[in-house]
């Protein structure tokens, strides 16, 4: 990356950061986030590209322009430079400690003056972070071990930013010729970060040769003759291992992990007298005959055991339920009919009506096409009379699509008292109410608890989207009781949302089980602002999956007709509830 890329995307990556400690709206913070992360990738020098061609980019807007002109001149931006003086930078560096956002950071800062790493560890060993509300005892251990472990989450990337960087590997190394080739480690279990690439090949020596020549590639690590590292332009370091066709199965498997799971199987290996490692399955006696190892399938069923999806192999109860026979079919792709929670140029979105339902006609039975309501003013938010217009608007194209169903839904606010910006009047007639905190999100435990609470008996909040509020390597979960809001959500019969959002994944896989062992559905979104990021649906999917989820968990699989009843009796029921 061009050492200016590098320089001002991390700028705007801290001004960010500072936005956040200084309580600015979480869109301006999103716009630098998002900004450092587009500039991050860019190949060609930012100072570099016309005032024209920046403006075409994606993520990068008028603001941001405007600051990259003065960076040009001037290598800064007066704003940033004013947050600076307000506030310490050094703070940021306590954003790669696991568990720390920026609101715990500026907790920190407040309570304690505490402004570095270093004084942070001293303040912890001191036991002085303990007493702090919200951090606790447990809170405190873990940021003495991350600093001493030098475990930082700075060396993570996104799910979806790996997989796009593995598939480009893998379509590289298939171009070569070389078909066997496939990821494995963190990324192929979905998990929500990854660490590094970690792919298989089958082909020889002139695999690594091929590999080498790969134009991604930054620095070489090591390169031997079935194995190399490198660290990739976009700073992800990749692993290469090459095995015959015969280890293929088994290489994949032991290298998919996790370690937990993998250590479990080779436990039940040697119990029925067999060694299990990278290379394949084989008998202990003698004769080390080789009894499995071309593909993973033969290996579970070889250790009598059900086949595991990647994704629950965590060492989180699938072995035992693996050798029960009682893994459950998870859901798929095409157990999915619809997306309900998207963004039109009406608020934040890219799009208009008619580009998004051209796009999801081809490709979903149904979907609702959203926006934001008020009193979100920096996004546009829609008022009643707005949804209807262009509710009707929507409607109005049902005639050119005569074999798919869609409505308008609305991701309604929050309000800081737990109640919904519109008269129950008007919700009655908004088709899907989908509700959400995206402001004040830093209340006290206390009163944000009690407004969610609220929000959830409403009986207009068809869904609960994005529960925590969590963004990933950004912001923590916000600090409410989720036992509590679980607990009346089971009784409320609520529908939560998984967030496909990359940096969202909310609810995380720990939530979505507990809410599926209350018996609840949830509902599964893209939450996109632009026609490509329908695609984010992929990793709402891969948290349902992680979680164990069927396609009945889901009430994406539900039929246009069974969808809208379900709704309706739903809102039927809380009312009543309410009244009882
Ligand atoms: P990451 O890269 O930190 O997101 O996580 P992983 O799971 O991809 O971990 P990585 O890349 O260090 O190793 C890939 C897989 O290889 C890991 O999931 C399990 C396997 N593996 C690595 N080291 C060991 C080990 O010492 N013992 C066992 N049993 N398996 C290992
Ligand atoms: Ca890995
Ligand atoms: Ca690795």
């Amino acid at each position: 990356m061009p050492e200016s890329n590098k320089r001002i995307s991390q700028m705007f990556e801290q001004m960010a950061f500072l936005c956040e400690l200084d309580n600015q709206n979480p869109f301006k913070v999103r716009a630098y986030k998002k900004a450092a992360s587009v500039i991050s990738m860019l190949s060609e020098d930012v100072l570099d590209i016309s005032e024209d061609k920046l403006c075409e980019i994606r993520g990068i807007g008028r603001g941001i322009l405007k600051h990259i002109n003065e960076i040009k001149h001037t290598q800064t931006f007066s704003e940033f430079e004013e947050l600076k003086s307000k506030y310490p930078l050094s703070l940021y560096e306590l954003l790669s400690i696991e568990g720390l956002g920026s609101k715990r950071a500026k907790i920190l800062y407040e309570k304690l003056g505490i402004d570095s790493i270093d004084s942070l560890v001293k303040a912890a060993k001191k036991g002085m972070i303990r007493n702090i509300d919200g951090f606790g005892e447990k809170l405190e251990k873990m940021i003495i071990e991350s600093v001493e472990k030098g475990i930082s989450t700075k060396n993570r990337f996104l799910y979806s930013f790996a997989k796009k960087t593995a598939n480009d590997i893998i379509k590289y190394l298939n171009s070569c010729g070389h078909k066997k080739v496939g990821y494995a480690g963190s990324l192929r279990r979905c998990a929500e970060t990854v660490g590094d690439i970690d792919i298989i090949a089958v082909g020889g020596g002139k695999v690594i040769d091929d590999f080498l020549k790969f134009s991604g590639i930054e620095r070489v690590l090591s390169a031997g003759e079935l194995k190399s590292s490198v660290i990739l332009k976009n700073q992800m370091q990749c692993d290469l291992r090459v095995f015959e066709e015969s280890s293929y199965g088994a290489a994949l498997c032991y290298f998919t992990g996790s370690k937990q799971h993998n250590i479990r199987l080779r436990e039940l290996a040697n119990k029925a007298g067999y060694l299990l490692n990278e290379y394949g399955l084989f008998k202990k006696s003698v004769s080390k005959e080789m009894v499995a190892g071309k593909t993973e399938e033969e290996i579970y069923k070889k250790l009598g055991m059900q086949y595991i999806p990647p994704e629950l192999r965590e060492d989180n109860g699938e072995i035992e339920l693996a050798l029960k026979n009682a893994i459950p079919e998870l859901v798929s792709y095409s157990d999915i009919n619809g997306d309900a929670h998207s963004h039109t140029f009406f608020t934040d979105g890219a799009n208009s009506i008619e580009e998004i339902v051209d796009h999801l006609s081809k490709r979903y039975k149904w979907f609702f096409i959203g926006d934001h309501s008020i009193p979100l003013n920096f996004v546009n938010g829609l008022d009643f009379k707005r949804y209807t217009e262009t509710r009707e608007e929507l409607l109005k194209l049902l005639k050119k699509y005569p074999d798919i169903n869609f409505d308008r839904s609305l991701e309604t606010e929050i309000l800081k008292d737990g109640s919904l910006p519109f008269k129950p009047e008007e919700l009655d007639k908004i088709s899907l109410v989908i509700s959400a905190v995206h402001s004040n999100n830093r209340m006290k435990r206390d009163d944000l608890t009690a407004r969610i609470l609220k929000a959830i008996s409403n009986p207009y909040s068809d869904v609960i989207a994005h529960l925590t509020g969590r963004l990933i390597f950004e912001r923590d979960e916000m600090d409410a009781d989720y036992d509590l809001i679980f607990e009346l959500a089971s009784k409320n019969n609520t529908v939560f949302e998984i967030n496909g959002q990359p940096d969202r994944l909310d609810l995380k896989d720990v939530n979505i089980r507990k809410v599926k062992s209350l018996g609840l559905r949830v509902i599964l979104s893209s939450d996109a602002h632009s026609i490509e990021q329908f695609d984010n649906i992929e990793y709402a999917l891969n948290n349902a999956r992680r979680a164990g989820l069927t396609k009945n968990d889901i009430i994406n699989s539900l039929g246009w007709k069974e969808l809208n009843e379900f709704i309706k009796e739903n809102r039927t029921r809380k009312k009543q509830l309410q009244k009882g």
